[in-house]
């Protein structure tokens, strides 16, 4: 028997990529009886009936899996944002990092069409992004239109599987193209919000890409808290997690608390108050779909 990853899922058809080999499969029955889903990014056994088609007979342990969108083993994320149209949204970035914490994923934050920006805007923009390299995470600035840094990204993609992640219309498939033109993706493409339980044709597919595996994703920006407790947000703001133990409460949510050393982090400027006021917001959501579902 022989082994692959699952590069797409479609109708019911698993492909299989095994070196050269690209083999369409089904999942054997054995699958429902586990109640186990092969996802985009699996590593299978599969059993081959031909050149071209087979049959996945196991999975083997995963990594990590995501639900939207639906992949596993994944190492990094790359966060795209676009500096303009739309207008960076810093709230979204912050909700997107706590998300991929939980997951323990690697983190890259790419922040695009910076031709857009006059220079006093770019430094701004530059400044903003400033306190997430001071945080500890890696951000590149770029440009599909005018090529710039670009390239930048491709250390940052071999031997390793990254989900592409971002609104609509930030500027995703345009870097791609870039890195890759014979990928020819469809660019300025909207996808229109689609409701629960209604039918997408939406479909994740890997793509090779500096030998490894990219997955440019429609969607994946619209996450809720319903998996993270309120006690637990805190521990997924790196720069609060270095100064809690200067709180006099042990326990300290860095809310409502007296001496809380975050909160004078944040008086001081050491903490960036728009990350605090988006910690202190995701609290307040989280709380509120709490008392939600309590009813
Ligand atoms: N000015 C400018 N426009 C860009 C850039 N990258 C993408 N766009 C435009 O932004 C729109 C959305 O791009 P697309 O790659 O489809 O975004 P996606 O939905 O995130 O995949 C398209 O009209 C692109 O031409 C860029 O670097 N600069
Ligand atoms: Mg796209
Ligand atoms: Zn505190």
């Amino acid at each position: 028997m022989a082994s692959g990853v699952i590069v797409k899922a479609l109708a019911g058809f698993y492909y299989v990529q095994d070196g050269e080999r690209y083999v369409q499969c089904r999942a054997r029955g054995l699958f429902r009886e586990k109640k186990q889903t092969p996802l985009v990014g699996d590593q299978v056994i599969y059993e081959a009936e031909n050149e071209t088609e087979g049959y996945i007979m196991a999975l083997k342990a995963r990594k990590n899996e995501l639900s939207r969108p639906p992949v596993a083993n994944i190492d990094q994320a790359i966060l795209v944002f676009s500096a303009r149209e739309p207008d960076l949204q810093l709230f979204l970035l912050d909700k997107l990092l706590i998300h991929i914490a939980i997951q323990e994923i690697d983190t890259l934050i790419v922040v695009t069409k910076i031709d857009l920006l006059e220079p006093s805007a770019r430094k701004h923009i530059a400044e903003q992004m400033e306190v997430y390299r001071e945080i500890g995470y890696q951000v590149l600035f770029t440009s599909a239109k005018d090529r710039v840094a670009v390239n930048d990204l491709c250390p940052y993609l071999a031997n390793r599987i990254s989900v592409l992640a971002g609104q609509s219309g930030v500027g995703k498939s345009s870097l791609l193209n870039v890195l890759s033109p014979s990928l020819q993706l469809e660019t300025n493409k909207i996808s229109t919000h689609l409701g629960r339980g209604r039918h997408t044709t939406r479909h994740v597919e890997l793509l090779p890409l500096f030998s490894g595996w990219i997955a440019d994703t429609p969607g994946f920006s619209s996450l809720d808290f319903t998996a993270v407790a309120v006690e637990d947000v805190r521990f997924y703001f790196p720069e609060f997690v270095s100064r809690m133990d200067g709180c006099k409460y042990h326990g300290c949510l860095h809310d409502k608390e007296p001496a809380c050393a975050v909160k004078q982090a944040v008086a001081n400027d050491e903490i960036a108050e728009t990350r605090y006021k988006h910690y202190l917001q995701f609290l307040e959501e989280i709380r509120k779909q709490k008392r939600r579902y309590s009813r």
